[in-house]
């Protein structure tokens, strides 16, 4: 008896798809071309992005998790019956795993609103269905912008609201402002927000979590060219790019490119565009910043959030804070 339990709302789909193809004219048709980090995420690409969440140069995921369990006794007591969990960018929900538990043995029962982008948001809430009897889930497949909106006065239940994983790291500090602004003006009084934030550390800690051993973060950079040749008719070959990542230290961020091997020309039919490409040309692809504790605690006392809890890993590599309205 699943299909009571589970149901899915898609509000902006269509707008999803029709505005890749022009996004994606928009920012490669400019001197300094990027490709939106959210494209990441097709099947390929978020499969790709779990693998990377258990490399051994990628501490964010294991050190979330690591601070995740101090939760277990440390969230309950600012929690009661009437929450449902909400998810920002849930992808495969393993970490969501730990609160739903702590939501099991606090109530029993747990309401879940996971709102991602990608479609591997039904493969996880299949997965999370099977293992808890007792939960409900209205999956919101949309932007983080869609979801809220979505949320935005839907009923008089509290919510708690997560955003883990550094997510919030891929927004330029203006956007991110604007973000938290959009994330406070959504909650109701007594609801809270959790949200996972990287540290700043060692320059070559950061630079080989962008850089494995592997080659596994190269491939999901990549694969975001595989993902318009497939979507929007285009020719790029794979091989004429390489990935490229730095951390620059003054803005506090790692920084990802794809990188032009050759001088190029590129056809990507659907978005009407002939893209020339010269060689060790860089086509942008992400920012993921890096926080320092002051910093956040300025961040989220900017948009006027009340700070409760900070929590950190033995090493301080890696926070969890949860705030009020
Ligand atoms: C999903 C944005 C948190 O910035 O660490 C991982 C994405 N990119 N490796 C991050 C990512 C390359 C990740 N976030």
């Amino acid at each position: 008896v699943i299909d009571d339990r589970l149901r899915y709302f898609k509000p902006h789909a269509s707008k999803i798809e029709k505005t890749f193809a022009e996004e994606i004219f928009f920012s490669l048709n400019r001197c300094c071309k990027f490709i939106h980090p959210k494209f990441f995420y097709d099947k390929k690409g978020s499969d790709l992005f779990e693998k990377i969440c258990t490399l051994p140069e990628y501490y964010p995921t294991k050190t979330e998790i690591e601070i995740l369990k101090q939760l277990q006794d440390e969230l309950p007591p600012y929690l009661d019956k009437t929450f449902r969990v909400v998810e920002l960018g849930s992808g495969a929900s393993v970490k969501t795993r730990i609160i739903l538990d702590i939501f099991t043995k606090l109530c029993g029962h747990v309401e879940y609103f996971p709102i991602d982008i990608s479609e591997i948001l039904t493969e996880s809430s299949e997965n999370l269905l099977k293992d808890y009897e007792h939960l409900h889930i209205t999956g919101i497949i949309d932007t983080y912008e869609g979801g809220l909106e979505f949320l935005k006065n839907y009923d008089d239940k509290k919510n708690l609201i997560l955003f883990l994983g550094s997510s919030f790291g891929n927004f330029s500090p203006m956007d991110g402002h604007e973000f938290l602004q959009k994330i406070n003006s959504t909650m109701k009084p007594g609801d809270l927000f959790l949200i996972g934030l990287d540290l700043v550390k060692d320059k070559q800690i950061l630079e080989s979590a962008y850089d494995d051993s592997q080659g596994v973060t190269a491939e999901f950079n990549l694969n975001i060219l595989s993902r318009i040749n497939d979507e929007l008719d285009a020719d790029f070959n794979l091989n004429n790019f390489s990935h490229h990542s730095l951390y620059n230290e003054s803005d506090q961020r790692i920084e990802m490119y794809l990188k032009s091997l050759v001088n190029q020309s590129v056809v990507i039919s659907k978005s009407n565009l002939l893209l020339n490409l010269k060689k060790d040309e860089l086509i942008h692809t992400e920012y993921s910043h890096k926080y320092r504790l002051s910093q956040i605690r300025k961040l989220l006392d900017d948009v006027g959030f009340e700070i409760k809890h900070t929590w950190l890993d033995d090493k301080n590599h890696f926070s969890l804070t949860l705030v009020s309205k």
